[in-house]
């Protein structure tokens, strides 16, 4: 993990396969490539086994394009559909138990900022409203309370989708699936007032159908994670499959979800801020006399 990892060997050059010299050549490693320039260049995840349609699919896709260093990027994953996309992506991939997520990328960037000192290493958590929510609710808090530097993004799909349709901590009440067939009995969780609780430095709420927003958040969640502390991004994907939502319809859906009960929420801690405008320039982080000459 280092842009040296992506170059050919010296000799093997004419011996690589094609989609990697594509990779090498055209790939967004060590260039600065963003969501308005997809089709233009080769992305990380471009062949993924998820269903046709799936808006987890595209959230992961665009997350992916966000990532500030993608070269210094470590994806950390768990069960679920998600994982069966972020691992075919041309990066490199932690796969633990299934919850155990949060504790694993507590540990590797640890482990990765004593190893490799100053130099950036991001690592980036993409799991399930199960594996987030439920079965890796303890870790994730504590990964919070104990401030490890690192994001974690919850694969919203308000379902275990890959193993079909049991409900979650996430899935709105009165929910009914094939496997709660009664509808489901208590309120979605609010993990956004529980990361804000548990002192995360960034977090925000987002659907998939808004590309541009879905990059800046993720750009602003790696580089706040890098020193300040967790950050993290709840995002609506739906699963297609079990909420029967027709693949043509899938952004529509999201769309009117996000009007009705999915709104974009952003909240960046003061100390985040402050390090977004003087480490990156974020203009509106700056204090106000200050932007103010800076318009000028
Ligand atoms: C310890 C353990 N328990 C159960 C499973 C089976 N399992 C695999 S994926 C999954 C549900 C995933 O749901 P979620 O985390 O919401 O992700 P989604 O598939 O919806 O993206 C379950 C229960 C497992 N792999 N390991
Ligand atoms: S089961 Fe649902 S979440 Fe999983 S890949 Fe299919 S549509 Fe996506």
């Amino acid at each position: 993990m280092s842009l040296d990892y992506v170059k050919f060997s010296p000799g093997f050059e004419a011996f690589m396969p094609k989609e990697y010299r594509d990779m090498v050549e055209h790939g967004p490693f060590g260039k600065k490539t963003t969501v308005s320039q997809m089709g233009s260049f080769k992305e990380i995840l471009e062949e993924h086994p998820m269903c046709a349609g799936c808006a987890m699919t595209l959230f992961i896709r665009l997350a992916i394009v966000a990532f500030p260093n993608p070269e210094d990027t470590i994806t950390v994953g768990t069960a679920g559909c998600g994982r069966l996309a972020i691992s075919q992506a041309a990066i490199p991939f932690v796969y633990g138990n299934y919850g155990d997520q949060n504790g694993v990328a507590s540990g590797l960037s640890r482990g990765l900022r004593i190893r490799f000192g100053d130099k950036t290493k991001d690592v980036v958590v993409m799991a399930g409203d199960g594996g987030t929510a439920d079965i890796g609710f303890q870790q994730v808090l504590h990964s919070w309370f104990r401030k490890e530097r690192f994001t974690t993004i919850m694969l919203d799909n308000e379902v275990y989708g890959n193993t079909g349709g049991q409900e979650s901590g996430m899935t709105t009440r009165g929910a009914v699936l094939k496997m709660a067939p009664l509808g489901k009995k208590f309120e979605k969780m609010d993990m956004v007032a529980m990361a804000k609780i548990a002192g995360c430095a960034y977090i925000a709420t987002v659907v998939p159908n808004n590309p541009r927003r879905v990059e800046s958040c993720i750009k602003k969640a790696v580089l706040i994670a890098r020193e300040v502390g967790p950050t993290y991004i709840q995002a609506y994907t739906s699963c297609n499959i079990e909420y029967a939502i027709p693949t043509d319809k899938v952004m529509e859906d999201a769309k009117s979800v996000e009007d009705d009960r999915y709104k974009f929420t952003e909240y960046v801690s003061e100390d985040a801020k402050a390090y977004l405008a003087d480490r990156y320039g974020y203009k509106e982080f700056l204090p106000k006399a200050a932007a103010a000459v800076t318009q000028v």
